[in-house]
């Protein structure tokens, strides 16, 4: 078993130095928001206050990141307006779980310079009712001026997250149900609905039904800093949500697997065991060689039983024997690095090879 150690060692260290400068990928789903149809009005979210971080793209974002009890202010943009012209404007946001901030007057969260007039549904909100509707209009009576505007039309001030979390804010369009929902008034009295980009459940709207969204943005509330760690892989959710592998993203907050930080040894600890967020050539990937031929007693793990041996470190000199967390399985996912999990045998190809492809990525919270 140690015979090959040197050369499977030369060769994880030549697999890790070829890969360094492979794995600064950008994550193929942070592109925008999919295409509206041709010729349909748009209202969409844009450039959030800066109290959302992360974006993946600030003009039209579909993922940001947020600071829990933290107010953002959220921008609603309107393209490509009807050619005859539009003299209402009225967006709905739900915001179901969240807290929204109401101005003392609905006017002042409209942006459209061509309004005149503005009210809002509820007409006196308390902030906890999940959903909003602000509507204005050119004149608060006829005849109504025509306005061929577009751009920034609304913003509204929300608490998104009263803890770690995700949370997803939708603008449901308006329909035969949904008379609060989403729409342009043109002058000769016809409503036009917003271009639908989607379908969602959104419980204040109907409980059962989904209902046609323009446009969705989903927040994942978590601190730079922040530790939280739902599937003990030692990368925080934070990191393993965000775009760049090297900094632990493109990974999943709910699987272990994802991240390939073994136990090793602590500085100057010659018998203690850590996995300090970091894959590295001599902790990390020579630790996994050091077990190359190493067999789990009684077989491949089920994923439970690897993962409840994977989070208790080896015996203090255990340094060859088969253990979970320097296991793992192939195919990849969607990345050569995203193994699955264990199968109960430390190999060349899905565990040193696997590891190397993970040289460098570090999952340190950010400061
Ligand atoms: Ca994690
Ligand atoms: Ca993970
Ligand atoms: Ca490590
Ligand atoms: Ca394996």
């Amino acid at each position: 078993m140690k015979l090959p150690l040197l050369a499977v060692s030369l060769s994880v260290a030549l697999a890790a130095a070829l890969l360094v400068a492979n794995t600064d990928t950008v994550r193929p789903a942070y592109a925008g928001s999919p295409a509206y149809p041709e010729g349909s009005a748009q209202l969409s979210f844009t450039s959030p206050s800066s109290a959302l971080y992360g974006c993946d793209d600030v003009d039209d974002p579909t993922v940001c990141f947020g600071v829990p009890s933290t107010t953002a202010t959220l921008r609603l943009k309107l393209d490509n307006p009807p050619a005859p012209g539009y003299i209402g404007l009225q967006a709905q946001l739900a915001y179901d779980p969240g807290v929204y901030k109401p101005t003392a007057l609905p006017a002042d969260e409209v942006l459209w310079p061509d309004s005149a007039t503005a009210s809002r549904q509820p007409a006196f909100p308390t902030g906890l009712e999940g959903i909003v509707s602000v509507r204005a209009r050119t004149a608060s009576g006829a005849p109504f001026p025509v306005s061929n505007f577009a751009g920034n039309v609304f913003e509204f001030d929300i608490n998104l997250c009263a803890s770690e979390g995700t949370v997803v804010i939708s603008l449901p369009v308006a329909t035969a149900a949904n008379g609060a929902g989403s729409f342009l008034e043109t002058d000769d009295g016809v409503f036009e609905t917003p271009a639908v980009q989607d379908t969602l459940l959104v419980p204040a709207v109907d409980p059962v039904n989904p209902v046609p969204v323009a446009d969705t943005l989903t927040v994942h509330c978590y601190a730079h800093y922040s530790q939280t760690d739902t599937d003990g892989d030692r990368c925080p959710n934070v990191k393993e949500l965000m775009g760049s592998p090297p900094q632990g993203g493109l990974r999943d907050p709910e699987y272990h697997w994802d991240f390939y930080d073994v136990w090793t040894r602590p500085l100057g600890d010659p018998t203690g065991w850590e996995r300090e967020r970091t894959v590295s050539l001599l902790g990390d990937i020579f630790g996994v060689a050091y077990r190359f031929g190493a067999s789990r007693a009684g077989g491949p793990p089920s994923e439970s039983e690897a993962l409840a041996e994977a989070l208790v470190a080896p015996a203090p000199n255990d340094t060859t024997g088969y253990h979970a967390e320097y296991d793992r399985s192939g195919p990849p996912g969607d990345y050569a690095w995203d193994l699955g999990p264990p199968d109960g045998t430390i190999d060349l190809l899905n565990d040193i090879f696997g590891v190397a492809l993970q040289f460098g990525h570090d999952c340190t919270p950010f400061v």
